[in-house]
């Protein structure tokens, strides 16, 4: 049998190289010619699937890699996997899914299965999908089978990825939840089959804007604490002693990333159209998009404290990707916190291992772009007028910045386990 993925990014290159282990000959779908290309010579642009895993399989010819849409019809099941980015007014941009559609419906024959991975907001499955596939004159749950299966894959996790993380799967018709289990469970370890589309649609958000809503709590504990002069790091290791019923979250600079900002926000969006106001999204997004702001006051105040003014200081940003030990800048709140540094005087300079430049991408408003990751010498710890770590990348040695700086902001907590000369201040408040 054969199985197409349309979309071979950080979702669906994995999903393809687990098919094929599974024993289906797969055709991957890709827009970009280059990326078809690099994939055929089994040389693979995704950090979750290393080269050596994937040459194989296309040497094989397991796995193939295509622009070529009317191959399609050769598919027995078809797995779509592209982006569904939400646009600057938060409305869900379904154009990739409903051009996917389009070319499925091209090739659509009987018997075929098509699954939607992409995060999505409830409804979008029989809403955006089926109408386009039922214009092939073909009955869903009779002649094709269509289903909603939520992507869980979590970029750079080494203990669960795409096989071992248990899928959920909802299908248009029972029909099309009992065919999606059988296919996919022979690809998967554990298959969730849940009653309808949107339920599995809907499961996703959940389990994303139960981060969000979380993280936005531990930042506002960290707002709480710098109130009551408390070191909210003490109170979030203390309560996570609870050994039941309590989750441990930190705060930090904000939100980053290109999930737990936005998946809630299809959800928000879909219930608006219903009339109905999610209010803990509402509220959770604002006072995680206040933590930038946050931070920057904390770096004020702190400067202040040394007599200094941000107008003129040098400042030295430590770790700028999303979150730590990852090379991603995809809303990452350290480009608002230095977009906010430079509009108060300040000369920003940065370090990040991960992340060698920040280019001008045209809607960042970060002055003098690409900005470039200085080595972080003794005299860029010491002259800076405070280090200000943003994204604490494990591999950065936090006790040589503590013993070069004046001045260290930590919105990581990370500098409590080091020693250090320089004085620092967290997010609630001095802690040495
Ligand atoms: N963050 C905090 N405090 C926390 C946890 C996270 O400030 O306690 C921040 C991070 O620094 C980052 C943002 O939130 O800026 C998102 O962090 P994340 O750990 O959720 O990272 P993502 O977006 O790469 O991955 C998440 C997955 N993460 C985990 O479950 C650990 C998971 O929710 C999904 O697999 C993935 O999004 C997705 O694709 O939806």
């Amino acid at each position: 049998a054969c199985v197409g993925v349309i979309g071979l990014g950080y979702v669906g290159l994995p999903l393809a190289v687990e098919v094929a282990k599974a024993g289906y000959r797969v055709i991957g779908f890709e827009v970009s010619a280059s990326v078809a290309d690099r994939i055929n010579e089994g040389d693979s642009h995704i950090g979750d699937v290393p080269s050596s895993e994937l040459a194989p399989l296309c040497e094989s010819g397991r796995i193939t890699a295509t622009t070529d849409m009317s191959r399609l019809a050769e598919c027995d099941a078809i797995s779509i996997c592209v982006p569904t980015p939400l646009g600057k007014t938060k409305d869900p941009d379904l154009s990739y899914v409903v051009s996917a559609t389009r070319a499925i419906r091209a090739a659509l024959r009987p018997g075929q299965l098509i699954i939607l991975e992409s995060t999505t907001y409830p409804g979008t499955t029989r809403e955006a999908m089926l109408p386009v596939l039922e214009e092939a004159g073909l009955t869903v749950g009779e002649d094709f089978f269509l289903c909603f299966s939520p992507e869980r894959v979590d970029p750079g996790n080494a203990v669960w990825h795409t096989k071992n993380t248990p899928k959920v799967l909802g299908g248009l018709t029972a029909a099309c939840t009992e065919l999606g289990q059988a296919i996919y469970g022979r690809i998967f370890d554990t298959v969730v089959p849940v009653s309808s589309a949107e339920s599995a649609e809907l499961v996703k958000l959940y389990e994303n804007t139960f981060r969000m809503i979380n993280i936005a709590l531990a930042n506002e504990m960290a707002q709480v604490c710098e109130r009551l002069d408390v070191d909210v790091w003490e109170v979030i290791e203390a309560a996570g002693t609870k050994p039941f019923g309590f989750m441990t979250f930190t705060p930090g600079p904000g939100l980053g990333g290109h999930c737990i900002p936005l998946d809630p926000h299809y959800l928000s969006w879909k219930m608006r159209t219903l009339a109905f106001k999610t209010r803990m999204i509402e509220l959770s997004s604002e006072i995680n998009a206040e933590m930038p702001a946050f931070v920057v006051r904390k770096v004020a105040d702190a400067l202040n404290e040394e007599g200094k003014a941000v107008k003129g200081s040098r400042l030295l940003v430590l770790g700028i990707a999303y979150k730590r030990d990852i090379d991603d800048l995809r809303e990452s709140p350290a480009l608002e916190v230095i977009q906010l540094l430079q509009d108060k005087g300040a000369d920003i300079q940065y370090h990040d291992p991960y992340c060698p430049t920040i280019a001008d991408d045209g809607h960042t408003r970060i002055a003098d772009l690409p900005l470039h990751s200085q080595p972080l010498t003794e005299d860029a710890l010491a002259d800076a007028d405070a280090v200000v770590i943003i994204t604490d990348h494990k591999t950065v040695d936090y006790e040589r910045v503590g013993a070069l700086a004046k001045l260290v902001v930590d919105a990581r907590g990370v500098m409590r386990s080091v020693p250090s000369a320089a004085k620092v201040v967290g997010l609630s408040g001095q802690e040495q």
